[in-house]
């Protein structure tokens, strides 16, 4: 209010307020201008780069008045709105997306190229905004997608990371890993807000004591100052005025710095202690579905935690509303427990600062946060040992034995006497040194918790929170299956897919209704419609073979069957056992007269994903395909029956053009271990059909697309423990097809044989995820696939039918049931 302008003044503003370019005529005044003033460059310096930074400031300034517009428009309605806490937001990149969002394709496109330039070398000049692991960060991103698609007034809270995933190089077949400084030519796709400046504390001590009302005031002080520096992302929605906001935290040193030391005449040591804080926000953690407990890690939970709730109770008190109704105006979602700490915060200021009894704060707490669990595995969930948490946040530690205390008495009159159930569901584990489970605070903070497919909700039910379900009932835990934005993985991924489809649709209306593709399904079996679908696929294909020429340095077939896994390396996603059967495809080969070559269906089995740098069986894996891959490549037996690729450094980018051009991709995960997936639906969005296990969202993609559009294998999820335990306690006989493949690795086929003994030694002894069991169900599904692949009028019609039904996937759908059941939000309509 006190910055507004005096209403004498307003006149001059309105004279001159901002418009958007219309036509392409204006873009290219625009495109000239920043060529001219923001670059200081001109006609004669212009290159690529140069080019792309000048259309994406024209981009930029019209997304800002849009976000301008939004945020004005949200602020006068004064509804409930949702805030996404997610410690990752792997993006990729901005341009093409932004211009499809609001709708300028076509101008900039003609704009560009009037003036010399080509529209896709520009958007090749963009680096990946690379901060997340994978599909949770990955989710992250299709959601704030679809939050602004639907008209939802939300924002995303993250860390502005300077350093996102590290790039992947592949040197002698091992993968080396270096920094991704993704900020060297500036990012025009964010606005710093220097004004808007939020202190955290670190450590220091708590103290109590009574006020003049007689009640018990507790305060924690005397420790390190950080500053929490806003940046802005605007996130524009498709076809939509709606423009929200992503905030990212930077940190900085607090002005005041160590002034202490400086005046002492330290000065090296003050300006060594005030470039510790900007690391906190410095580097992503490059685990995926691996907790590591590092106290920076947790500095960041909490540092970005802090900054947000700030900024979010600085939002609300300008409402000017009782505390009581802070749930009806804010919604906050934490993704995984990363964000976990911001139940305690919000507990902790209100009953800290704002003076709340702890029983109406509480209640606020819970009214306000939903949980989302992405995994299972025991190994990825978060626990923090009490020393390190009771020294870097004192006072949170004591709200958290707090919280457990009320939590376990009001479960203690539940259940009576069921001393080993309160030990079960206390958030301190009783291990040495005590953890704090992070999990269980999220539940307890929580009125809703979600898994992100029906089985992996289920299992969260069954297992790991088992007891948490007796105490509230079941009505506290829900799904809500994944799904993916189609602007980003259908329209920009995969063009001529979106043009063929919208030719039947009659319209591209499909990219905000995704169940209007079911419109092509008539068209699963009309000759000419398979052919123009066959071309497609085939001309992405070629523009992947492209990419692999340049990179790899060698040509594939492009009329062979591309067979695709792409995802982080691990374990539980058995990359172990695609190699393994490539392996046994080889040796098949190498044993064929030449007449059975005849009938083999030539295969290129494409390989990507990174590995955490600290994951050595993960390198293994690794390391091992791209052995295979020299060996088999070079093989003039095998010749163009078989090809084995490595595609370094997989990313967004490179996603959008490998999934377009898979004919199969694998999701092969132990069944129970993969909570859903996402790529699974990208793939069978762009025509792919999948190979996979029973397990995740691929289960809920064979509903929707048919039994006999999808290859699936394997043991299910109710039969794994059982399984295990056999392995534990008995000898298992090896699968005698694994066992050729082990021979073939051990008699030095691959090279140095000892570099594959652990990965080789992990499925002999207890194989605990199962590749031997599964390795024949394998083998007897990529049979079939081999198969099917010959029949190509069933293939494309398969094809198109799985499109055709794929329209609960969108992530549009996922946010309409998280607004309805979990947060309570309505849509507003910008204009
Ligand atoms: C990153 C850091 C930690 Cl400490 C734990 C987990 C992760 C992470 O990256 N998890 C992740 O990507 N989980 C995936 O989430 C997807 C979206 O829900 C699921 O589809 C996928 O099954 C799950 O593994």
């Amino acid at each position: 209010i006190e910055a507004s302008i005096p209403s004498e003044s307003r006149q001059v503003w309105q004279k001159f307020g901002v418009k958007e370019f219309g036509g392409k005529d204006e873009f290219q005044q625009e495109f000239i201008r920043h060529v001219e003033t923001t670059l200081a460059r001109s006609i004669y310096n212009c290159d690529d780069l140069a080019a792309y930074q000048a259309a994406s400031q024209a981009i930029r300034d019209r997304l800002i008045i849009a976000w301008n517009k939004t945020q004005q428009k949200h602020t006068t309605k004064d509804q409930k709105r949702v805030y996404y806490l997610s410690l990752e937001f792997l993006m990729g990149r901005a341009m093409d997306n932004a211009m499809l969002n609001a709708g300028i394709k076509d101008i900039t496109k003609a704009g560009v190229a009037d003036l010399g330039f080509k529209i896709e070398d520009l958007l090749e000049q963009e680096p990946d905004a690379a901060l997340g692991n994978g599909g949770l960060g990955r989710l992250a991103a299709c959601f704030i997608d679809s939050i602004a698609s639907t008209n939802y007034p939300g924002w995303g809270y993250g860390l502005r990371y300077q350093y996102g995933i590290f790039k992947q190089r592949i040197v002698d077949g091992y993968q080396v890993e270096s920094p991704d400084y993704w900020l060297t030519f500036s990012n025009p796709w964010e606005i710093p807000r220097y004004e808007i400046q939020i202190d955290v504390m670190f450590y220091g001590y708590t103290r109590k004591y009574t006020n003049d009302d007689g009640k018990v005031v507790h305060v924690w002080e005397g420790g390190e100052q950080v500053q929490a520096v806003a940046y802005d992302v605007p996130v524009p929605g498709y076809g939509t005025e709606t423009t929200n906001n992503l905030r990212l935290w930077a940190s900085k040193p607090t002005r005041e710095f160590d002034f202490e030391k400086f005046n002492a005449g330290d000065y090296e040591s003050s300006v060594r202690e005030s470039q510790k804080a900007e690391t906190i926000s410095a580097v992503l953690y490059p685990n995926d579905n691996f907790y590591s407990g590092k106290e920076l890690r947790l500095k960041q939970q909490y540092f970005w935690v802090a900054a947000s709730l700030n900024d979010i109770i600085r939002r609300f008190k300008k409402t000017h509303r009782p505390w009581k109704e802070f749930p009806d105006q804010v919604a906050i979602q934490l993704n995984d427990t990363h964000p976990t700490l911001a139940v305690v915060e919000l507990q902790r200021i209100l009953v800290d600062m704002e003076g709340v009894e702890w029983d109406d704060a509480w209640k606020i707490v819970t009214n306000t946060f939903g949980y989302t669990n992405h995994t299972v595995l025991p190994e990825a969930l978060e626990k923090w040992p009490v020393p390190l948490f009771q020294n870097l946040l004192p006072r949170h530690m004591e709200i958290i034995y707090d919280i457990n205390l009320f939590f376990l008495q009001q479960v203690e009159k539940l259940f009576p006497k069921e001393r080993e159930l309160l030990a079960r569901v206390s958030i301190i584990e009783e291990s040495s040194p005590q953890q704090v489970r992070m999990a269980y605070l999220a539940i307890i903070g929580s009125h809703k918790v979600n898994g992100v497919a029906e089985l992996h909700s289920e299992l969260i039910k069954t297992t790991i929170f088992k007891d948490f379900v007796t105490i509230y009932g079941p009505d506290k835990f829900m799904n809500v299956t994944n799904g993916i934005t189609p602007r980003r993985w259908l329209h920009q991924a995969n063009p001529k897919l979106s043009d063929l489809i919208a030719s039947k649709v009659g319209s591209y209306d499909f990219l905000k209704d995704l169940n209007l593709l079911k419109k092509i399904e008539p068209f699963a079996h009309d000759p000419k419609f398979q052919d123009e679908w066959v071309a497609i696929k085939k001309f992405n294909k070629a523009r992947l073979a492209a990419h692999i020429k340049q990179y790899n340095g060698f040509d594939i077939n492009i009329d062979a069957l591309f067979d695709v896994q792409v995802k982080r390396i691990h374990e539980y996603k058995r990359q172990q056992m695609n190699i393994f059967g490539v392996i046994h495809r080889y040796l098949s080969i190498k044993a064929m007269t030449e007449k059975e070559k005849k009938e083999v269906t030539p295969r290129v089995c494409i390989f990507g994903g990174k590995s955490a740098p600290g994951y050595y069986m993960a390198k293994t894996i690794i390391k091992l395909i791209n052995a295979v891959s020299e060996v088999v490549n070079a093989d003039a037996d095998v010749g163009d029956l078989l090809k084995v690729v490595f595609i370094a450094d997989y990313n967004v980018s490179k996603a959008e053009i490998i999934i377009p051009a898979s004919d199969i991709s694998q999701h092969i995960s132990t069944a129970g271990t993969e909570a859903s997936g996402t790529s699974n639906m990208k793939f069978v969005l762009n025509g792919g059909l999948i190979l996979g296990t029973v397990d995740g969202a691929n289960i809920e993609i064979t509903r929707e697309v048919g039994e006999n559009n999808i290859f699936l294998f394997g043991h299910l999820a109710e039969s794994v423990e059982d399984l295990r335990h056999k392995h534990r306690f008995s000898k298992v006989p090896l699968d005698p097809n694994l066992e050729k493949v082990f021979e073939a690795i051990e008699s030095g086929t691959f090279g140095d044989p000892n570099i594959y003994n652990s990965l080789v030694s992990s499925v002999t002894g207890s194989d605990y995820y199962l590749v031997s069991d599964d390795f024949q169900s394998y083998l007897d599904a990529q049979k079939l696939v081999d198969q099917d692949f010959k029949n190509k009028d069933t293939w494309v019609s398969r094809s198109i039918t799985a499109v055709a039904n794929m329209g609960f996937f969108s992530s549009d759908r996922a946010i309409d049931e998280y607004a309805e059941s979990i947060w309570n939000v309505e849509p507003i309509a910008v204009e």
